[in-house]
């Protein structure tokens, strides 16, 4: 019963697609545990995307990620993890199952509304990047 991490990008606040996405999740059957707005700085956006600094995109999606605020969320539920990303599809939309997020939303393979986390490990490191422990409602 793990919980993970999920953005909403700066494309889907500036679009105001934050409600739709937060209703896909409460409808899936996933909670809510934990909710906050922010804006990135470049620091930090650097640090959470570590692990794609040497992709070409790298410099663009830092760019992005700061260009305005974002929506962070603790999302829990039996098979938090895996399903949250089966809502949110495939990172390139025009590859994305239909009804999933990314398909319906995302305008490119960069703009694509929401971010989640893609394994146990790093749900757990991505969630207290934005979280303290008492931000975070305890499982029921
Ligand atoms: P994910 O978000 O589906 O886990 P990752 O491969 O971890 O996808 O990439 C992180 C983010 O970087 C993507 O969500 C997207 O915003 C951006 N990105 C990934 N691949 C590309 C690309 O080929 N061009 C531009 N941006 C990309
Ligand atoms: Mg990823």
């Amino acid at each position: 019963m793990a919980n993970t991490l999920g953005i909403i990008k700066p494309d889907g606040v500036r679009r105001k697609l934050v409600g739709r996405v937060i209703s896909k999740i409460e409808q899936s059957g996933l909670v809510i545990r934990g909710l906050k707005i922010l804006q990135l700085t470049p620091e930090r956006a650097e640090k959470f995307y570590a692990v794609h600094e040497d992709k070409p995109f790298f410099h663009s999606l830092v760019e992005f990620m700061t260009s305005g605020p974002i929506v962070a969320l603790v999302i829990g539920g039996h098979g938090s993890i895996e399903k949250w990303r089966e809502l949110m599809g495939a990172t390139d939309p025009a590859r994305a199952k239909y009804n999933t997020i990314r398909r319906e939303y995302a305008t490119s393979i960069e703009k694509n509304v929401v971010h989640g986390s893609d394994s146990a490990a790093n749900a757990k490191i991505e969630v207290s990047f934005f979280f303290r422990e008492d931000e975070i409602l305890p499982r029921e």
